[in-house]
């Protein structure tokens, strides 16, 4: 694979020093302008005060860039041009000189090209409510099945059928770690009621079970459930009415396949009047900061 590496990443890559993966869609096509801008460089400095390397993942006319500079971070937030990309679109994307944002599928493909082991994200994609009619199941899962990384998240949002999703990725074979929890959690909320039955308390054991997952020749990601913050938390009977609201709008106004996810995203936060936003923020926040721990018991 091409890629064009920031100097920093470039630096850390050859030093055998921490790097944490970020992705680009949650910038692009999960938050506005210009909060989207300030949430990916809080997430990048909150990266170096922790001695860890960000490396913000995207296409920026048609080359795989891993660290993006001020600038490029810039056309990622406030472009209305930048197409989301998955997996599947990587080559097309690249040989039609898009510039585009990565998703966590393809976030994880190129990180792992790249011999980064540790990526942070908002919340995965899943298994979409209605999937049963739709089939609409998000790339993530497969990725998540194949790629041997560890992807920090705060679960799945209650968007999905976070049960569902929670099968799918059992059957795919990719263990969950419920961070200081027994409970996948549902993003804006703390609590799914879904259960974990496995369980971890720190980046130290992450860190050590990820190691013992490789050594035993396993090939998919760990996946990290880590919760929002008790503070920051939308609790799940408050949230339930603005996505069932968004979701049958979503239906009415025909919108389906990768448009989906951003125009439920959007609505919520219409809907909550920014609340969803501010959560939004703090758990991905609360994600870097647990990812680049990890990332750093791995070098330690
Ligand atoms: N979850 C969020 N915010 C996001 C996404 C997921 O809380 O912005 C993005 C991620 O990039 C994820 C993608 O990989 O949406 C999943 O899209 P789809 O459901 O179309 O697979
Ligand atoms: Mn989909």
């Amino acid at each position: 694979m091409n890629i064009h590496f920031s100097p920093e990443v470039g630096a850390a890559l050859s030093n055998q020093k921490p790097i944490l993966a970020l992705e680009s869609t949650i910038i692009s096509h999960g938050m506005p302008y210009p909060q989207n801008l300030s949430f990916a460089q809080k997430a990048e400095s909150l990266c170096f005060s922790l001695g860890v390397t960000p490396a913000t993942i995207a296409i920026i006319n048609g080359e795989i860039h891993v660290g993006l500079s001020h600038d490029l971070l810039e056309i990622i937030a406030s472009s209305d041009d930048v197409k989301k990309v998955a997996q599947h679109e990587i080559g097309f994307a690249t040989s039609n000189l898009w510039t585009g944002a990565t998703t966590v599928s393809s976030t994880m493909h190129i990180a792992h090209s790249a011999g980064i082991q540790v990526f942070a994200t908002g919340g995965i994609g899943g298994v979409h409510r209605g999937a049963e009619f739709t089939f609409d199941i998000s790339q993530d899962l497969n990725a998540l099945s194949k790629i041997p990384m560890v992807v920090v998240s705060a679960g799945a949002k209650a968007i999905l059928d976070i049960p569902k999703t929670v099968e799918v990725l059992e059957t795919y074979g990719v263990p969950i770690l419920g961070f200081q929890t027994n409970e996948f959690p549902a993003f804006y909320s703390r609590e799914s009621g879904v259960e974990l039955h496995l369980r971890a308390d720190s980046s130290r054991d992450i860190a050590s079970i990820f190691t013992s997952h490789l050594q035993n020749d396993l090939k998919s990601a760990v996946l990290v459930a880590n919760p929002v913050p008790d503070d920051n938390e939308i609790p799940s009977n408050e949230m339930e009415k603005y996505i069932s609201d968004a979701i049958l709008l979503a239906e009415k106004s025909n919108i389906n396949g990768k448009a989906l996810t951003p125009f439920l995203l959007h609505q919520i936060k219409k809907d909550t009047l920014g609340k969803s936003l501010e959560t939004n923020v703090a758990l991905a926040l609360n994600n870097v900061q647990l990812g680049a721990k990890i990332a750093s018991s791995l070098r330690s």
